[in-house]
Order: structure tokens, then sequence, then C-alpha cells
């Protein structure tokens, strides 16, 4: 079914509050007032609002180094992800997880795991307690071109393939596993063709296109909720910034970059909407505005609140000594 006007600027303003979330992080990063490291999303914003739009509130998310856009698509509040970016005892992991292990339980985001391939076990076990316990949910696992040559992918898909496990896989291949070329490391044109070797479905998608990832991952969640087992699905896409702070980007050229952005799926969808008459220039501008409104409050939510005290340090961690 076709979605309607109102869910259409729903994904729009979704993939904006992810866009503008990371630039703003990314300035406040190279001001040197917020710590640690950052991976960024720019570019990729059609794979997560694409997926977390066909799922539930109940469902479920895992996640990688690359959290953040993951993070909002699925709910979790920009004020507590914010806050925790800066290290705050408001954060969405009290200030401990930092960047790369954003999540909220509370709205089917677990915390995400930075291990590349790590989180498809995870993804598959919690995807066995769902059906074991008959509740009806389902797991949708994150992950990049990186993860499909580790040993734990194999294990975690192989596992969901044989139990019929309600887990959808998303690969986002964004072309580069950090400087690493996935052509370089992987034979196959298509990721998704490494699905038929664990004996289900392999799909890949346009993601740059968040309707077109909408449209693939919606049945599959179906699938995995009716029983039907998983889907692996390759979304192909593009950061359209380094990898991290400390990134050149000397692997890939110029052209390239400029080929990808001129593919924004932002800019995709607000031409799409305008063309059928569904948003004017002046809507979408307004909701943009409501986005920036939205994330100066985060900021000064996170710059108001508490810095996690050096004492708690320990808390929640195992030494010799047992649980703090
Ligand atoms: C098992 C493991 N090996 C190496 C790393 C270091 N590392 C962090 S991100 C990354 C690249 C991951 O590439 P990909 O899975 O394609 O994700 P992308 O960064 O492109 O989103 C690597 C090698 C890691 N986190 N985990
Ligand atoms: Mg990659």
């Amino acid at each position: 079914m076709p979605l309607s006007t109102e869910q259409l600027l729903h994904l729009y303003r979704q993939m904006v509050r992810i866009r503008r979330f990371e630039e703003k992080v990314n300035q406040l990063f190279l001001e040197g007032v917020m710590p640690g490291t950052l991976h960024l999303y720019i570019g990729q914003e059609a794979c997560a609002v694409g997926v977390c739009e066909a799922l539930q509130q109940t469902d479920w998310i895992t996640s990688t180094h690359r959290p953040h856009g993951h993070a909002i698509a699925k709910g979790v509040s920009m004020d507590s992800l914010m806050a925790e970016l800066f290290g705050k005892t408001t954060g969405c992991c009290g200030g401990y997880g930092g960047s790369m292990h954003v999540g909220d339980p509370a709205v089917g985001s677990l915390t995400a795991i930075a291990i590349v391939g790590g989180n498809t076990p995870v993804a598959s076990g919690m995807a066995l307690g769902f059906k074991l316990q008959k509740t009806g949910q389902v797991v949708c696992c994150f992950m990049g071109d990186g993860a499909v040559n580790e040993g734990a992918f194999h294990e975690g898909v192989n596992m969901a393939a044989i139990w019929d496990l309600p887990v959808v896989f998303i690969c986002e291949n964004n072309k580069y596993g950090a400087s690493t070329p996935v052509e370089q490391v992987v034979k196959l044109e298509k990721l998704a063709d490494r699905a038929h070797g664990y004996g289900i479905p392999g799909v890949t998608v346009d993601g740059m296109d968040v309707l077109a990832v909408h449209e693939a991952i919606a049945p599959a969640v179906e699938r995995a909720r009716s029983g039907g087992g998983p889907t692996f699905v390759e979304c192909e896409t593009y950061r359209f910034i380094g990898h991290s702070r400390s990134d050149t980007r000397g692997y890939r050229s110029r052209e390239e970059e400029a080929e990808w952005k001129a593919r924004d799926p932002i800019a995709r969808l607000a031409a799409q909407l305008k063309e059928s008459e569904q948003a004017t220039d002046e809507a979408l501008t307004a909701i943009a505005a409501a986005v920036e409104e939205e994330l100066e409050q985060a900021v000064a939510f996170a710059r108001e609140s508490p810095a996690r005290a050096p004492e708690d340090c320990l808390r929640h961690v195992f030494t010799e000594e047992g649980a703090h």
C-alpha cells in the first residue's frame, strides 16, 4: 500500500532530524566541546529511517559503531542521545557508553555494539527469545559491509536461518570498511548473494531511496513476524564524510563522492514530495525549523546536565573485587 502524505512527511522529518543531529555533533566535536570519537551517518539516513518505519515500538534493533541514525530512527530522544555524547548522567546510557554504545531499551533500541559483526549473534539470540516466548516481536540487525566477513556474522545468520528466527539482517553497504573497498574483500557483486549460502532470501535495494528501503523491509519484517524466518537486505549507500575524525579519505576520489552526494536521500524525497504536490517548500522549511528547535534544546539539555562523577567510573564494572 502506498504511504500517505503524513507518513511521507514523517520519513522526511526523521531523515532531517538525523542529518542535522550529525552535523551539529560534528561541529561540537570539532570545536572540542564534545569528548570521545565519532562515526557519523551523514548520507545513509534513508537506511535507518526506511527500516525503522516498518517496525513497531515493541520491535527491536541492534546497531553498530555508527549508531546515532539507527537510535534516532527507532525513537531514542535527541536529548538523551546528545547528553550521552557529552558523557552526562542524563544520557541514554547514563554517560557511560558514549557515541559507540547508544541505545534505549524503552524504545527497542539495544545498546549499540561497536565490534564489527558482533551484533549478528546477539540479534539472533534476541529473536530466539522472542520465538520461544511467542511474543510476535521482530529484531532488525543493522551492520556494515565489513561485517559479512566476520565469523560472528556466519554463526549468527546461520542460526537464525536454521531456526526460522524473527530477525531481518540489514547490511548497509557503503562501499568501504573504513578505508578498504568492499570489492577487495568480497568476490561477489552483490553482498545479498551471501544469503543463498544460508538458505534465506537476499535482496539488494537502493539505500539512497527511503521508499525503496521501506518497501523491501516491510515484507521482510512481516515474513519474520509470521514465522517465515530471516531475510538479508543489502542497502547500497554511501557515507558522505570520512569514516571517523582522522580520516582524510585518500582511498576514494572526490568525483565518486560527488556522484553519491547527487543522490542525497533527503533532497530526493523533498523533490518527490514537491513534484507530487504533497508538500510545498514552505512546509519542508517548517519541518527543518522545528528540527532546529529540537536540536538546540537537546544541546542545551546536554550542556546543562550534570557530568558523570569520577568516583562513579567503576560502577557497573566487574573487577577482581566483584561488581561495583
Ligand atoms: C571485530 C572488529 N574489527 C575491527 C574493528 C575496527 N573497526 C571499527 S569500524 C571498522 C570498519 C567497519 O566497516 P563497515 O562494517 O563496512 O561499517 P562502516 O564503518 O562502513 O559503517 C573497523 C575495521 C572493530 N570495531 N571490530
Ligand atoms: Mg562500510
